[in-house]
């Protein structure tokens, strides 16, 4: 037979699912649902290999499950606003709008050409108006349920750009496109009340129990649950400027508080402003410390800097004991109480700054087995578990004992007529601020009036659309330097009034777009609930670990507001979520550094290894570490590239065969031929068949021969192990047993002694129902040659509409033992297990026997004794 020719078969057959339309899910499917989703796409302009991967993935799960009988809704859109558009607008003066549409149209063309089994009549983008006016209805429920609010917020202001930046848009102090250095505003903002579900969205990552545990890890420290004490210290009045007198603290280990050396306060706390009114040295170092960014990793990496006010706050069990107050700049005012007492002793943080401002420390919890009198701290802190020291009524106890006695003591003193302690529980996780600067984005709809303040955009008024004859020439929001958007009648007085100029962050975009998906035809609503309910959760949810918190989380948050507002009645929009990891590749360099394209290489294996020169002048080419693929260290490859030399199919095979779908997979084209290959011997094998199961009786023969019986179970062995590792979504695993089953299947075939084309009518028989399960189980990883190979068996239909293989659960008890089983010592019976049973296995095979339970007569069972391959003996 021919060779298999991918560039022929695959838009063939795409072209053929588009025309049945056999990918289309509908909303009156009564089978059972199922969704499986990828992360959508930013339309970036191509497709590149990570999505590849990621698609794929999704594909195989999509196809199978659609075999197994489900109603499955596998859809696609785009995930269309943000920054790069805007930049292509200034970079190469076109429009946002016709950028984003040309490259979705692009990318599209990209996807289809995968031979991914998506439902595009469900497609949209989140730049369509006809999507984002449902996200200006929710904000506007939102808002009227609370879970929408203004809030004024220290921001990064970027002077420059005009802009504010997010935390990780600022690098080094300044801004990551214009260099500028950023500076702190205080600016009124919109923010989700994502803190009102602080615990709830803690509590419930347990039940998400097919969620990796990393990411659900992740999100527990985002969120960031502490308990703790609120402590009021008493300041020296003497030391105090006029009007303060207490000292609010955050602590989670008031069992160190013997062991105090110092206060510290943020420098945006009212206290610091109130002392730097009268110490310009202190005003000039706060100022100082401001400019550096907000962000938590900023706030780590910088050194450790304090300024003493001269203020003195007095320890709440010593009256005569004084601390130093300093403003510090790791301390946030965002979080706590924005002031903190420090230990040094126990705090690797505190210590670092005793040690550069000479305060000394004492140790209060000495590690078990450790003399107290020799035990010092110099340099490390200790954080670790042990009994109290040098804290005296406290000496002796657990850290645990100390924290409870501290808060005791600290909630029954009593100063004016408040407690000096509280307990508190404490979150990390902050309200989510998401407004921004920015033209490409979906317009806040609120209107400002002078005289009725915040107004709704009545709904009658939805969509506010974005304008499109904008101008970039200005740097700063185009929406805001449009001569007219922006001006309005108020809907509430009919006075003069502005629109909000500011436009959410595309994460708003993202964290409903699955709900949407369900049922993208309403206009009139967001979402129809009662399809929206039937079809979610997500069943199955595909994407990149770097979007563990951010994007898992506000989607997490969102569903519990479109619950809150109506629109849908779960909490969590993921029942199962899989990260896939990347695909790396090693680098190339020439001796000046600069990197070039894998494409340009020859690598060859000699004697010393692996070496590479260019491919146009010969020279030495450096072979450097295996890393992400990106356009920086050019160790790209394009998928268009790949599908033109080599088929989708090849591609598809080669990713996930590899490794495991959660790590990383590393480019090989060496690899890649082989998959190549192995498409050639496919096809090859399933013609072969086809010859030689021609004389297959239409009804299955009464017995089978030996090899017959081979046969069967290399097929159904196949079959088992290739279902239940697609459902674990273990699908290197299943690529490893589909390869195995091919190899048993041409050594049957090519058995001497076998005359071929003259099988006997069992084998005859087998091989077909061999082939049609290899073309079966291998077509949810490689549709196109499937179908083709489905085509030349004969079949009619499509297989990827085609039912998944029922398993002859007989075929699967690979050569079995009987063994005897007694009761002490006293033969009941024999039960008969598989080779290769393990003892638990075996041990649950013999105590579920019936004559096994009476002869216990409900005695516990004290032992179970295997000799193995012969005897069982329970122990009662
Ligand atoms: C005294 C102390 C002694 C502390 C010790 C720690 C160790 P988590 O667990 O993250 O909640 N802290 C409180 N508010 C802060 C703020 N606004 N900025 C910076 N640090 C702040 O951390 C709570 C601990 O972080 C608190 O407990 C406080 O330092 C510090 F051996 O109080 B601790
Ligand atoms: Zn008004």
């Amino acid at each position: 037979s021919e060779r298999y020719n991918a560039r022929d078969a695959e838009p063939r057959w795409q072209r053929l699912w588009d025309e049945q339309a056999i990918f289309v899910s509908r909303n009156d499917d009564s089978r059972p649902k199922y969704y499986v989703l990828e992360m959508f796409p930013y339309p970036s302009g191509r497709i590149h290999i990570g999505h590849v991967r990621n698609y794929t993935l999704g594909d195989v799960l999509a196809r199978f499950m659609r075999a197994k009988g489900f109603n499955v809704l596998h859809p696609m859109g785009w995930d269309a606003f943000g920054l790069p558009a805007e930049n292509a607008a200034i970079e190469r003066k076109v429009a946002p709008k016709a950028w984003t549409y040309d490259n979705i149209a692009a990318m599209k063309k990209q996807l289809r050409s995968i031979g991914l089994s998506l439902d595009w009549s469900r497609e949209f983008a989140t730049c369509d108006p006809s999507y984002y006016k449902h996200q200006q209805k929710m904000f506007l429920d939102m808002l009227a349920a609370g879970l929408a609010e203004r809030e004024k917020r220290k921001l990064n202001w970027d002077p420059v750009d005009m802009t504010v930046l997010a935390n990780e848009q600022v690098i080094d102090g300044r801004g990551w496109r214009s260099g500028a250095v950023v500076e702190q505003r205080e600016m009124s903002q919109w923010v989700f009340k994502i803190t009102k579900y602080s615990q709830e969205l803690l509590s419930a990552l347990d039940g998400l129990d097919r969620w990796p545990d990393k990411v659900r890890l992740m999100q527990r420290n985002w969120i960031g649950r502490s308990e703790g004490l609120l402590i009021r210290f008493a300041l020296d009045q003497a030391t105090t400027p006029a009007g303060e007198n207490e000292l609010k603290i955050f602590t989670t280990r008031p069992d160190t508080l013997f062991g105090a050396k110092f206060m510290a306060i943020s420098a945006d706390h009212p206290l610091a402003q109130a002392a730097a009114a009268k110490n310009p040295k202190l005003a000039e170092f706060i100022a100082d410390i401001k400019k550096i960014g907000t962000a938590q990793s900023i706030i780590d990496t910088a050194e450790k800097q304090g300024f003493d006010t001269g203020i003195r706050a007095v320890h709440p069990f010593d009256p005569s004991w004084k601390l130093p107050v300093y403003v510090a700049n790791f301390v946030l005012m965002e979080y706590g109480t924005g002031a903190i007492f420090g230990c040094p002793a126990h705090d690797q943080r505190d210590l670092d700054f005793v040690n550069k401002y000479g305060l000394g420390n004492i140790p209060v919890v000495c590690p078990e087995g450790q003399d107290p009198k020799s035990f010092v701290i110099t340099d490390t802190a200790y954080d670790g578990d042990g009994r109290m020291i040098n804290s005296r009524f406290l000496d002796g106890m657990t850290i645990e004992q100390a924290k409870d006695e501290v808060a005791k003591r600290l909630e029954s003193e009593l100063r004016g007529n408040a407690p000096v302690g509280e307990r508190q529980v404490n979150f990390r996780l902050r309200d989510w601020g998401i407004s921004r600067q920015r033209y490409w984005g979906c317009p806040i709809p609120v209107i400002h009036c002078p005289k009725c303040d915040v107004v709704p955009v009545p709904d009658a008024d939805l969509p506010v659309v974005l304008p499109e004859d904008v101008s970039f020439d200005k740097p700063g929001n185009a929406l805001d330097h449009h001569p007219t958007w922006k001006h309005v009648t108020c809907p509430k007085c009919g006075g003069k009034a502005q629109r909000e100029t500011d436009t959410m962050d595309t994460f708003v975009d993202s964290s409903w777009y699955f709900a949407r998906f369900t049922d993208p035809w309403n206009e009139r609503a967001p979402t129809t609930p009662a399809v929206a309910n039937r079809m979610l959760p997500v069943d199955q949810y595909i994407g990149g670990v770097e979007h563990a918190i951010l994007h898992l989380l506000y989607s997490r948050f969102f569903t519990r507001a479109m619950k809150a507002t109506g629109h849908i009645a779960l909490d969590e929009p993921f029942a199962g979520m899989f990260t896939q990891g990347m695909v790396v590749h090693e680098t190339y360099q020439k001796a000046d550094g600069t990197y070039v394209q894998p494409a340009e290489v020859k690598v060859e294996v000699g004697g010393n290894g692996r070496r590479a020169s260019l491919l146009t002048t010969g020279e030495d080419i450096q072979i450097g570490p295996i890393e992400k693929m990106s356009k920086s260290k050019k160790n790209t490859v394009d998928p268009d590239d790949i599908i033109e030399t080599y088929g989708a199919d090849v591609a598809r095979w080669f990713m996930l065969s590899d490794s495991p779908p959660d790590r990383d997979v590393i480019w090989s084209d060496e690899r890649v031929q082989g998959a190549s290959r192995f498409v050639q011997r496919l096809w090859r094998l399933v013609n072969d068949s086809i010859e030689l199961g021609k004389a297959a009786p239409v009804a299955r023969p009464a017995s089978f021969g030996p090899d017959a019986t081979a046969l069967r179970k290399a097929a159904h062995g196949a079959l088992d192990k290739v279902t239940t590792g697609i459902e674990r979504l273990h699908f290197n695993v299943c690529l490893a047993h589909i390869r195995e089953f091919a190899n048993s299947f041409s050594e049957i075939l090519q058995r001497p002694g076998q005359p071929a084309g003259d099988p006997t009518p069992d084998l005859a028989w087998a091989i077909r129902e061999a082939s049609q399960i290899l073309v079966q189980l291998f077509s949810p990883m490689m549709p196109h040659l499937a179908e083709e190979c489905w085509q030349a068996l004969g079949q009619t239909g499509l297989v990827s509409e085609a039912n998944w293989p029922q398993i002859e659960r007989d075929l699967l008890v690979e050569d079995s033992v009987t063994l005897v089983v007694q009761v002490n010592g006293k033969k009941r019976g024999d039960v008969t297990v598989a080779t290769a049973a393990q003892n638990p296995e075996i041990e649950a095979a013999v105590l579920a026997l019936d004559a096994v339970k009476l002869a216990l007569d409900g005695k516990p069972v004290r032992k179970v004794i295997i000799v193995p391959k012969r005897i069982v003996n329970v122990v009662g």
